[in-house]
């Protein structure tokens, strides 16, 4: 099966967990995309879901596809939210942010009761850290800020390089107009520490690990969908 079709199976389970009514937190990137398709035919055949997108892109998404939609200050407590993700080890640490919706997707799921993570096979790590960390800094003081996190990472005996992510005119700017440093740190064995450290840093608004927070993780691979507890 190629990647797409994975991300399609590891949806369709997600959507088993959808109830009639729910108040729904919808991901970012290509598998919520599958996922949105799939719901967006339950929608249209009467089932009924409050959703909150996690990212502007999200949000379009679904007034294409019809999903109600309703803004977090409307509905601050959701049940579930379904999303994506860059990397998932097996206690259910992701590294999320490539798509550079990240703030919003951590404020969405940190408001769920259950965050249910989505991925095809290639997103499931020994160790996270493979992926450049993604890390929400402000605009001002961006230089003293990717020192900073430089100092903190190493610190934990991590190093590497801690890019300004690009668009097309300049740097990427989030929907909440901040910046996006990757940080191509390799393996992160402690995820706890450097998360504890980033934190501590005051340009950085947030970063792209989510600890204790996904209940659950569908992966579908070429051998079927397993689905990851905590
Ligand atoms: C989003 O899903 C991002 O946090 C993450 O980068 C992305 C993964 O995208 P895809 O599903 O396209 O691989 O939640």
């Amino acid at each position: 099966m190629d990647a797409r079709a994975l991300k399609i199976e590891a949806a369709k389970v997600a959507l088993s967990y959808v109830e009639d009514g729910m108040r729904l937190g919808i991901g970012t990137g290509s598998t919520a995309e599958e996922f949105l398709n799939l719901l967006a035919e339950k929608v249209d055949g009467g089932f009924h879901v409050k959703g909150v997108p996690t990212s502007e892109k999200t949000a379009h998404l679904c007034v294409q596809l019809g999903i109600p939609l309703y803004s977090l200050d409307e509905m601050p407590e959701l049940d579930l939210t379904i999303d994506g993700t860059d990397e998932v080890d097996g206690d259910l640490r992701l590294i999320k942010g490539g798509g550079g919706a990240l703030l919003r997707e951590k404020i969405v799921a940190c408001a769920s009761s259950k965050m249910i993570v989505i991925a095809d096979e290639s997103k499931q790590v020994e160790t996270l850290g493979a992926f450049p960390l993604p890390v929400e800094a402000m605009p001002f003081g961006l230089e003293a800020t990717r020192m900073a996190i430089a100092k903190a990472a190493e610190k934990l005996g991590l190093s590497g390089e801690i890019a300004l992510r690009q668009d097309r005119d300049g740097p990427f700017e989030t929907d909440g107009g901040h910046y996006i440093l990757d940080a191509s740190f390799g393996r992160i064995p402690d995820a706890e520490a450097l998360s504890e450290s980033l934190n501590a840093i005051p340009g950085v608004v947030e970063h792209g690990l989510f600890l204790n927070i996904a209940s659950a993780a569908i992966i579908a691979g070429s051998s079927g969908v397993r689905t990851l507890t905590a």
